[in-house]
């Protein structure tokens, strides 16, 4: 029989052929035994009320499958659909709270271990919320007044969100014009709810524009508030050097790995490892010293800003407590397995949870609060350390790791393209226009166990950038290029197209730019207007030459995103069947209808060839409606550059890290 590949993570695949063959089990076994129901999985079931579950099966369900109240394949499909997007905004935007708490907090003084770091980016933020700044006013006053407008998002009943006007007019009029303008977080997510409960909304467009609507109050609400927020208190990423993959645990020292999503806790925690007096502990304990790694969102948080190195994404989580090496996980929310738990009893490794929303039995639970954070990091620490005895010989540590450039924001990615003085994306659009690159692909979502995990990401990822499209990478889409050893500029030397590779090489850059989080791609709506503003190009998002994907997506946060690029007018292609195979009229309105509407759509496709084909026959086309040259494969060679010499000796004396770090 031929072996079925789990992970095309080679090192991932070795942990897990390890666990077999100790009779422990993880995701990729349990998702050979649970097959998913055909029914739900393409979203002909439905459950919302107790005269059912009713499940619209057989040849002509799409015309004559009825549920007990009457309710049709495409209104049961659309009303599943819209509770995965309300779903996906609540996750990224209850994140998002709680960092504005935060922020709060810090600008009352009430959490003393935080400070505000990115002062430049709190008066950014202030200028677009009209909050006065600078001339003398207090730093302080002026966080509390950016906590306290954007905490107003959440809770607004009518109006709009603020971050809405950060979008091209164009975009703007689109949205107004299909009535999806977000008026708060939360009304939409109620509304939502209400929406879908039984006998409500039955008009599939009706409740597909809701999860358009829902979702932009994720991306230009929830994910773009944290995304702000956190570059404020922590500081806005630039360029960093990290590792990643399970190397990076080390046999004679502490490990501790960050796992979740929100940075507060991850942020203290950095600080503490590297307290003398932590270390010296350590060392009281036999560890020659602490090594912190993250996994998942967190990770990507810490090495944005830290270079924290990454075990991977989701897939990974069991296999870094299987190579036996790790003291302690601490978690926090989402995307977090509750099989650690029964895991880790296999090992010596403490589970410990952290937030009073997302408890694990069997876990041990140190509530997070952010006005004693630091304290509560050293617990978290000194617990590691404590556990490090424990360590048993058993285990399967894989020692690969590779080296990663992080941290492009959207900041540091205009700063590059011309130093401080000419910061813009002239640059990007023109290699656009002449066609040197021919798109811009956002590469992003989860890892998965139902394919090879990180497989799709890893084909795609080079085809793309043979293809010269640059790629935007963010979520566990970063971490399995990461893992991959892609997240370097020497990828663009072995894999890119010529084009491309040009353009990498004038810049300085990898083809492919760790963004960060999943709340980060609200970066890449950004990077979007930017490029809509500086002109040349689309003057709205819409029909730019640029496709998001998300190859092995599994959350509902991924839906959530999906949307909200779609009705941004960024064509989404997401991998694996689709949730709503089930209904043509569904899909018909997701693809067709979206499309027409708002330039963007949101497709299924399980075969990685036709996604890829897809997204470069939407870029293709996408350049011959804004009548751009024509993309020719190797039209332009090594010996052509993209700026003069000039523009480029003014960007490397402005330059901070990026030209001498690699
Ligand atoms: Ni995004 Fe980050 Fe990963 Fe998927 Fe989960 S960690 S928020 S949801 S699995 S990319
Ligand atoms: Fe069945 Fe209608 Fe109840 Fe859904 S809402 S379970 S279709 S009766």
């Amino acid at each position: 029989m031929e072996k079925v590949v789990k992970s095309a993570n080679e090192a991932a695949e070795q942990i897990i052929e390890w666990g077999e063959s100790h009779k422990i089990e993880t995701c990729f076994d349990r998702a050979e035994k649970m097959k998913p129901c055909p029914i739900g999985a393409s979203g002909a079931c439905c459950r919302i009320c107790h005269v059912g579950p009713c499940r619209l099966v057989g040849q002509n369900a799409e015309e004559e499958g009825r549920g007990v109240c009457g309710a049709t394949l495409p209104t049961i499909a659309g009303r599943n659909f819209l509770r995965m997007a309300v779903a996906g905004s609540a996750a990224h935007s209850d994140h998002a709270r709680d960092m504005a708490f935060t922020l709060l907090a810090v600008a009352n003084g009430e959490a003393s271990d935080f400070k505000i770091t990115d002062v430049k980016k709190l008066y950014r933020v202030a200028g677009m919320l009209d909050i006065e700044f600078g001339n003398g006013r207090p730093i302080n006053n002026v966080a509390r007044d950016v906590a306290l407008k954007l905490i107003e998002d959440f809770g607004r009943q009518k109006g709009e969100i603020n971050f809405i006007k950060r979008a091209p007019k164009k975009t703007q009029e689109r949205w107004k014009k299909w009535g999806i303008v977000p008026r708060g977080v939360d009304r939409e997510i109620t509304e939502s709810m209400h929406r879908t409960n039984m006998g409500v909304d039955h008009d599939p467009d009706n409740l597909l524009l809701s999860a358009l609507k829902v979702s932009l109050a994720d991306g230009w609400g929830g994910s773009m508030i944290s995304t702000d927020i956190t570059d404020i208190l922590f500081g806005t990423p630039k360029p960093v050097k990290g590792e990643a993959s399970f190397g990076i645990f080390k046999e004679d020292e502490v490990n501790l790995v960050v796992h979740g999503h929100e940075p507060s806790l991850a942020e203290m925690i950095v600080d503490v490892v590297n307290e003398p007096e932590m270390i010296s502990y350590a060392k009281s304990k036999g560890a020659n010293g602490i090594n912190l790694g993250g996994m998942c969102c967190t990770a990507n948080e810490v090495l944005m800003r830290h270079g924290i190195p990454t075990a991977g994404g989701f897939t990974n989580q069991e296999l870094a407590i299987m190579t036996g090496l790790v003291d302690a996980i601490t978690v926090d929310v989402q995307c977090i397995m509750p099989a650690l738990v029964e895991l880790s009893k296999k090992f010596h490794t403490k589970v410990i949870t952290t937030s009073h929303k997302a408890k694990i039995p069997g876990a041990m639970h140190i509530q997070y609060d952010e006005h004693r954070a630091k304290e509560i990091a050293r617990e978290i620490v000194r617990t590691a350390i404590d556990n490090y005895a424990n360590r048993k010989a058993e285990g399967s540590h894989v020692p690969d790791k590779f080296p990663v450039i992080a941290g492009f924001s959207h900041e540091y990615i205009e700063y590059m393209q011309g130093g401080s003085w000419r910061a813009s994306f002239r640059p990007l659009n023109d290699a656009i226009m002449a066609g040197r690159i021919r798109g811009v692909v956002g590469l992003a979502g989860c890892d998965n166990p139902r394919v090879p995990s990180q497989g799709l990401h890893r084909f795609l990822a080079i085809e793309l950038i043979k293809n010269d499209v640059l790629i935007v990478s963010t979520g566990c889409g970063s971490a399995a290029c990461g893992t991959a050893g892609f997240l370097t500029p020497e990828t663009a030397l072995e894999y890119a197209g010529p084009g491309l590779m040009e353009v990498c090489e004038a810049i300085g850059i990898p083809p492919i730019l760790h963004l960060g989080s999943c709340v980060d791609n609200s970066r890449i709506l950004t990077i979007a207007t930017a490029m809509a503003e500086e002109g040349g190009l689309s003057d709205e998002i819409g029909g730019m030459p640029a496709v998001g994907i998300a190859p092995e997506w599994m959350s509902e946060k991924a839906i959530a995103i999906g949307c909200y690029f779609a009705a941004s007018g960024i064509p989404v292609i997401f991998g694996g069947e689709s949730p709503v195979e089930a209904s043509k009229e569904v899909t018909r309105i997701m693809t067709g209808v979206w499309f027409e509407r708002f330039r963007g759509a949101l497709h299924f496709e399980p075969d990685p060839e036709k996604i890829l084909a897809l997204a470069l026959d939407y870029i293709d086309k996408a350049r011959e409606t804004l009548k751009l040259r024509k993309y020719e494969p190797g039209k332009f060679g090594a010996e052509r550059v993209l700026m003069d010499m000039a523009a480029r000796r003014e960007i490397e004396k402005g330059a901070k890290p990026h030209l001498g770090i690699y």
